[in-house]
Order: structure tokens, then C-alpha cells, then sequence
């Protein structure tokens, strides 16, 4: 009896929770309706199943319980009872899994009039590519990869050279206009998926693997990589901002082509040398950093990842958060390197400095330090040398209090949480792993270990 009201409460809660859980479908924002559809005809094929299933299990325990003096028929054959259910089940099987060859079937058939973009995944970050004027992209390869070629262009193709980069995980792409996103990997196993579009699908190292949809209204997603398999992948967000045609336009010609990324080299470190000495004043003449202002040390950081920082205090991303008042010190500096080429600048004359040795100042656990750090070395290496590929920057032979203050920072989202930090979300999501300011100071001691040489 007990069993019996048990299975009923279970098909009630069930229900309950089917119907009243705050986890639904997020707003359709694409043309594929028809995936809610086939969803949704499971959702209720499973649900009767589950349902009738359920309730005439406890019917029988209840009609068919132990009573003495009764007796159980034995009826191994019924031919009857056979022929229905086995009707009924295909039934049901059919129901669910028509609809949704159906809608595949329009799924990988793209229709004439799509334009074309390509989404780049790679461990763990997203960048676009547009045809550019000719309709056409060039020829790619990942052996032309490097610093310089994050896409792998072939810089001997010439349809290449008006297809333009877009290195930044946001992409804009046009309100009703059909879309193929060609899907492109560069070393492991990744997932394009954007939630209220319901299109969702894997990019495979050594393919290209294609989805195509219609965004149907205009606004701001996230793009997910769904791809369980593999480490990180929750810290690969993107974004998609749907733009009428204009903005859209707009948008796209604010990005440079190929040629011209090509043509914009990577700062002149003698005019940079000129402006690092009003930075000297805070991070030291041999850009060793000091403790005092807290400027951390940044002689012989990667040029990249200055620059970045670089446009990130000039254009608010970093240190504009109120708790930020370290950060803000940044801000009222980049009046002396106001536009893009001269931060380039200073960053190459950055690189060029011969990285100092810094002083102890935090002491910790260092073996547990170690063991949280094996979930970092797989962005920042084995040694803390940083790893370009991944844009994340060298940890060794950084001033320990800098470090522990930024890893604070991340993980109160003091830094990162502003919508321009690109790869914010991924550091702070991984500063859940240091819950206390213990935790910090025990990876920090272990990074003092480390001497950022890559062997
Ligand atoms: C008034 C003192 C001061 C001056 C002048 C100054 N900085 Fe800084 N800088 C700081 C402080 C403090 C921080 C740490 C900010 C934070 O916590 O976000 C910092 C952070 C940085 C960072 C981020 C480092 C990292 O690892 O993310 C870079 C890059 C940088 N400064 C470059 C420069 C350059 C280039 C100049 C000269 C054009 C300069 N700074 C001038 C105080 C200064
Ligand atoms: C998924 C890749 C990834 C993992 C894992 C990761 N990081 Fe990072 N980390 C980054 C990226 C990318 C940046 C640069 C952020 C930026 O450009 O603003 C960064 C920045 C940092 C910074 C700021 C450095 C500076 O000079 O300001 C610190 C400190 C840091 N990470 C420490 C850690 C620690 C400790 C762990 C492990 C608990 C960790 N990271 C795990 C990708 C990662
Ligand atoms: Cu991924």
C-alpha cells in the first residue's frame, strides 16, 4: 500500500515539476521553432508513458496484493495482449522520432540565399571570420598558425586578403537573414551552441562542420561550448548581438581584413622606450614593480597581453569597478598613450625588458599550492610561462602580492566581470576553485617556486 502511494506522489511531483520548474526553454530567438516542437512532442510521449505506466503499476500492487487463500494465473502466452503492446510501442517510438528527421532534414539543408560566416574554437575561446567583399574565404591551414596568424591564413592566397578577423569572442551578425556558420576547430573537440537560437553543434579538429539558422530578434546571447569531454570547456563563452542591417554593417567595417592585419605589425619598442619612462615612475626603471604602489612587474610580458590590459584600463573594462581603487590608478596614465599604435608601442618596448627577480612576500602551503595549481598549468604552463595560444599570460616572476590581489580580484569579480573583459568569465570561473584567501596564497607561494622557463 505504502509502495503504491509512493508511485502515485512520484507521477504528481513529477508532473509538478515538469510544469512548474523555472528551468525552461529560454525566448525563441531564431527561426527554428520546429526544435521546440520535436522537444516537446518527447516531452509528451515520454510524459504519458511515464504517467500511465507509473499509475497502473500502483494499481497492481494495490488490485494484486497478498491475500491468503488467493492464488497467481500463470499466462506466459498472450498473443492478444503482444499484438497491442508492440502496436502501441511503434506507435509511440514513431511519433517521437518522425518529426525530428523531418526537421533535420532542414537542418543540413542550407538554404540558397544564407550568407556565411566562420566561428573559430579553440581551447577556450571563440573568433569570426567574414568572407569579406569577394563572398569568398581564403584558404586556411593550420600550419600557418602562429602569434601573428591566430586565423592560419594562407598569406599566399589572394581571396583571402579582404576576409575579415574578428579576434574578439563577440560576433554581430544581421536580424533576419538566414546564416551558415561554418565551424572551424584548432586543436580539440569543441561545441557552437547558442541557447535561444537551438542550434547547437560540434566543431571536429581536422573538419568543418556547419549549422545554419535565421536570428529572428534583435538582442544580445550567449554562445555556450557545450562539449563536455575535456577541461574547461564552461569557461568558452562567447556572445552573439543581433543588429539590424545598418549597425550590423557598421560594425563589420569597424574590423580589419587580412591585408591589413597584416600590414599593422607589432609596435616599434624604440618610440615605446620613449613613453615608458613616465611609466617608470610606478612599476620601476627595469620594470621590476613596487610594492609601495602597488604596480606589479611587467618587464618582458608578452605584448598581447599588455596591449590588451592597456586598452582594457583606457576603455573602462579594468579598473572602473568601485572596489577597484588599485585598478584605477591605471586609468588617469593611459592619457599618455591615448590610441592603439602608441599602447602597441610601449608594449613592444615591454617585451623587449629582461624580466627581473622579485621578492618573496607571501608564504603558504606550498604543496597544496601545487596540487591547485594542476588545474591552472593547462592555460598558464607547467612552469607559469604563460601559453600565447590560449592568451593567458606568464605567472612566474610576478610579484607574489599582485598576484594574490588579482586572484582576489577575479574571484569578487572586481576584475573580469565587465561585458568588454574577453576572457574575463574564464578567470572568474576558475577562481571558484579558491574559495578562501588561503587557497590564493598557497597557489601563489607555489607559482614563486616556478621558473617560468618553458622546459
Ligand atoms: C601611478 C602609478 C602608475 C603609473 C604611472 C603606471 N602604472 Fe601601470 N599599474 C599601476 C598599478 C597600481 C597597477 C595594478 C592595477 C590593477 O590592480 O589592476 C598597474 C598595472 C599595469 C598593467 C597590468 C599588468 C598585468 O599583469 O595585468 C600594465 C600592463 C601596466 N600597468 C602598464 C603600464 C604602462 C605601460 C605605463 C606607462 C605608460 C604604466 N603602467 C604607468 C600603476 C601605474
Ligand atoms: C581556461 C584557461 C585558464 C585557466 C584554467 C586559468 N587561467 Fe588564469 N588567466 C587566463 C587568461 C586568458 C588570463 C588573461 C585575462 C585577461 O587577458 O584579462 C588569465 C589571467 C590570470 C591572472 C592575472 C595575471 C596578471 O598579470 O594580471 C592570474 C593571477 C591568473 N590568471 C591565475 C590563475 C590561477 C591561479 C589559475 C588556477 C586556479 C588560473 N589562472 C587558471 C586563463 C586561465
Ligand atoms: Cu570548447
Amino acid at each position: 500500500m505504502l509502495l503504491a502511494v509512493a508511485l502515485v506522489l512520484l507521477v504528481l511531483a513529477s508532473l509538478a515539476f515538469h510544469f512548474l520548474s523555472p528551468w525552461y526553454f529560454t525566448p525563441l530567438a531564431s527561426n527554428w521553432g520546429l526544435i521546440d516542437l520535436t522537444v516537446n512532442v518527447t516531452f509528451i510521449v515520454t510524459g504519458l508513458v511515464f504517467v500511465v505506466a507509473n499509475l497502473f503499476m500502483a494499481w497492481c500492487v494495490v488490485r494484486y496484493r497478498h491475500r491468503a487463500g488467493h492464488r497467481a494465473d500463470y499466462d506466459p502466452e498472450n498473443t492478444k495482449l503482444e499484438t497491442w503492446l508492440t502496436v502501441g510501442t511503434s506507435i509511440g517510438v514513431a511519433v517521437m522520432l518522425a518529426p525530428g528527421l523531418v526537421v533535420w532534414g532542414q537542418f543540413v539543408n542550407v538554404p540558397e540565399e544564407a550568407a556565411e560566416f566562420e566561428a573559430v574554437g579553440q581551447q577556450w575561446h571563440w573568433s569570426y571570420r567574414f568572407p569579406g567583399e569577394d563572398g569568398e574565404f581564403g584558404n586556411v591551414d593550420i600550419r600557418h598558425t602562429s602569434p601573428e596568424n591566430p586565423f592560419g591564413m594562407d598569406p599566399d592566397d589572394p581571396v583571402g586578403r579582404d576576409d575579415i578577423l574578428i579576434s574578439s569572442p563577440i560576433v554581430h551578425l544581421p536580424v533576419d537573414q538566414p546564416m551558415q556558420a561554418w565551424l572551424r576547430s584548432k586543436d580539440v573537440l569543441h561545441n557552437f551552441a547558442v541557447p535561444q537560437f537551438r542550434v547547437k553543434m560540434d566543431l571536429v579538429p581536422g573538419h568543418v562542420t556547419y549549422a545554419w539558422f535565421t536570428p529572428t530578434v534583435v538582442g544580445e546571447y550567449e554562445i555556450l561550448c557545450e562539449e563536455l569531454c575535456g577541461f574547461a570547456h564552461h569557461t568558452m563563452r562567447g556572445r552573439v548581438v543581433v543588429d539590424e542591417r545598418a549597425d550590423f554593417e557598421a560594425w563589420l567595417d569597424s574590423h580589419p581584413t587580412y591585408a591589413e592585419t597584416m600590414e599593422r605589425g607589432q609596435g616599434d619598442a624604440a618610440l615605446g622606450q620613449a613613453s615608458y619612462a613616465y611609466c617608470s615612475a610606478c612599476h620601476g626603471r627595469d620594470g621590476q614593480g613596487i610594492l609601495s604602489l602597488d604596480a606589479p612587474a611587467i618587464a618582458g610580458m608578452d605584448v598581447e597581453y599588455t596591449a590588451r590590459q592597456l586598452r582594457y584600463y583606457r576603455d573602462g573594462v579594468r579598473g572602473t569597478h568601485p572596489e577597484d581603487a588599485v585598478g584605477a590608478n591605471m586609468r588617469p596614465v593611459m592619457a599618455v598613450i591615448p590610441d592603439d599604435e602608441s599602447i602597441l608601442n610601449v608594449s613592444a618596448y615591454i617585451a623587449t625588458m629582461p624580466a627581473q627577480t622579485v621578492e618573496e612576500t607571501i608564504f603558504g602551503d606550498v604543496e597544496r599550492g601545487e596540487r591547485i595549481y594542476g588545474s591552472c598549468a593547462a592555460c598558464h604552463g607547467a612552469n607559469g610561462e604563460g601559453i600565447w595560444a590560449v592568451n593567458a599570460p606568464a605567472l612566474a616572476g610576478q610579484n607574489d602580492w599582485y598576484l594574490a590581489a588579482q586572484l582576489r580580484n577575479f574571484r569578487d569579480g572586481v576584475r573580469g566581470a565587465h561585458p568588454g573583459d574577453l576572457y574575463g568569465d574564464q578567470m572568474m570561473l576558475m577562481a571558484d576553485i579558491l574559495p578562501t584567501d588561503d587557497h590564493v596564497d598557497d597557489v601563489v607561494a607555489y607559482l614563486n617556486t616556478l621558473s617560468g622557463g618553458t622546459n
